[in-house]
């Protein structure tokens, strides 16, 4: 059972500005492994071998292979209660003349998958697939039906090596997606980070620009992180039961109003 004050209720019913950015957590509850859990992926994985071009140069195959086992996971699972409730809040605060713009640093496309929509993904996704040298889009796609690919394609114009179309340790972000998230974190009234060590930038900056501009800075994670010290109001829990429960006092709140 989760108890939310009334002075956070009445800021969220008032409130038509909403930023959201979510981070691996708000996955973990559809079977999705975080990262710097200590089950997490890099518990038992180097990120610099595996999510930078470096490591990839070096081991192509490990690398593919990784991305590979790791769309295999993401194509077998379903979005969570926690997609879903911010999905419900996303079409809230819509049908009131708000805005409400998620940010997301998951690769895995569950937040769409559940219906949310104009999400900016600041990590691109595990889905599609590029050419490391020129650059141009691939057409290959994971298939659960199709027998395993253990090294990359190559690229149809230029020979080279294909990659998973996410940002790795020392890429640029999407330029057009970080800038909507830095102007939505700075227009704000609200802003909420679910599910984030955050521990990566520039995406852990996002809620100290929105506290710096003033918005109410909220955590969702059932762990302290990096920022926690920073926030407003600190939700310890799992996003799949705080993020509904969340949502049904804003409702309950609403409707007495
Ligand atoms: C739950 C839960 C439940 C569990 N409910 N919660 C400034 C200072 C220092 C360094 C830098 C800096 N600026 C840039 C850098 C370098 C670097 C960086 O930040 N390094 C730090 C690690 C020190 N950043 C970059 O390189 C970025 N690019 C960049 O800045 O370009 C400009 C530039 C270029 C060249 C030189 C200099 C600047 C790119 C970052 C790309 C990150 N890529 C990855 C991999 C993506 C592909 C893939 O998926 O394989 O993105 S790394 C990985 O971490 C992934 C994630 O999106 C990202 C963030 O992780 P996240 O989502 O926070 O997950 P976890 O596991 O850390 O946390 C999970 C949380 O969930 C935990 O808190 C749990 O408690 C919680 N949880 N169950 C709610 N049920
Ligand atoms: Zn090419």
């Amino acid at each position: 059972m989760y108890t939310f004050s009334d002075n956070l209720l009445h800021t969220l019913t008032t409130a038509r500005k909403i930023a959201v950015l979510t981070g691996a957590g708000i996955s973990a509850e559809s079977g999705v492994a975080t990262f710097r859990d200590p089950d997490g992926l890099w518990a038992k994985f180097r990120p610099e071998e595996l999510a930078s071009m470096d490591g990839f140069l070096k081991n192509p195959n490990m690398v593919w292979e990784w991305y590979e086992a790791r769309r295999k996971v993401v194509d077998s699972v379903k979005p969570n209660a926690g997609h879903t409730a911010l999905v419900e809040m996303q079409k809230w605060y819509e049908e009131r003349g708000g805005r409400f713009t998620l940010i997301t640093q998951n690769v895995d496309r569950l937040h769409q998958q559940a219906g949310s929509h104009d999400v900016i993904e600041l990590h691109g996704n595990i889905i599609d697939n590029y050419c490391s040298r020129c650059k141009k889009p691939h057409e290959y796609r994971y298939t659960s039906t199709a027998p395993n690919v253990k090294e990359p394609p190559r690229c149809t114009y230029c020979g080279g090596m294909i990659r998973p179309a996410v940002v790795w340790f020392g890429e640029m972000l999407p330029p057009d997606a970080l800038e909507a998230a830095q102007e939505a974190a700075e227009t704000c009234e609200v802003f909420f980070s679910i599910g984030t060590s955050a521990e990566v930038y520039p995406a852990a900056g996002l809620p100290i620009e929105a506290k710096r501009a003033g918005a109410l800075f909220i955590e969702v994670n059932p762990n302290q992180t990096a920022i926690t010290r920073f926030a407003d109001v600190s939700i310890s829990a799992p996003s799949g039961e705080a993020l509904p429960a969340l949502f049904a006092s804003m409702l309950a709140k609403n409707n007495i109003l």
